[in-house]
């Protein structure tokens, strides 16, 4: 029998190099590729303007809801494979361009840090071009450390802008 799985991992998207939109897609269909990953949801492609960093083009930004057995782990290094494959530069600067950006926002309500993996995602709070893309498909998930909803963090975030 197929074995009900399990964990739900929500993945913020970013592209500002090359075929932007298709770099996106392409790493959808990696990701789903896997039989550990399901593709749940996905929120429309938002045009944004690039945050922080040096001068670079402008993002493409999206966010998915994912079905997982994989550990928080795992999926790091499947998303981390998959950037790699779609030619990303790791040797480049902090908040650089890139083909493409796969990051763990919130994965179930777990709370972890580790030398190479922190969940919640720490920037979440502070990023119009992440909390949009995730308020279309987890507008009432809430933000384990701040007990607020998606949606409630994106409101309070367009206050401060
Ligand atoms: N890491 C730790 N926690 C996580 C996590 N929850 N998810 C480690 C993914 N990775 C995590 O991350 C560098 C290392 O952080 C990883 O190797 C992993 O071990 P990264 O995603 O490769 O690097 P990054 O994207 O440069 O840093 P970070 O902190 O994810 O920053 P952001 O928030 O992604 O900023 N402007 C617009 N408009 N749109 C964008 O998408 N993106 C950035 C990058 C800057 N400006 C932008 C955008
Ligand atoms: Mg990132």
């Amino acid at each position: 029998m197929k074995r009900e799985c399990c964990h739900k991992a929500y993945i913020g998207i970013g592209s500002n190099l090359g075929r932007r939109k298709l770099n996106i897609q392409t790493a959808l269909s990696l990701l789903t590729r896997e039989n550990t990953v399901k593709l749940l949801k996905t929120s429309s492609f938002y045009e944004t303007k690039p945050v922080g960093g040096p001068k670079q083009p402008g993002f493409l930004n999206a966010a998915a809801i994912v079905r997982t057995e994989l550990s928080p782990k795992q999926l790091l290094s499947l998303l981390k494979d998959i950037e790699k494959r779609l030619g990303r530069n790791f040797n480049s600067v902090r908040w650089g361009p890139r083909p493409i950006d796969l990051d763990i926002l919130f994965y179930d309500k777990r709370v972890m840090r580790t030398k190479d993996l922190t969940v919640p995602h720490p920037q979440v709070t502070e990023r119009l071009f992440v909390l949009r893309p995730l308020a279309q498909i987890a507008p009432r998930y809430k933000h384990p450390n701040f007990k607020k909803t998606v949606k409630k963090l994106l409101d309070e975030l367009k206050l401060r802008f």
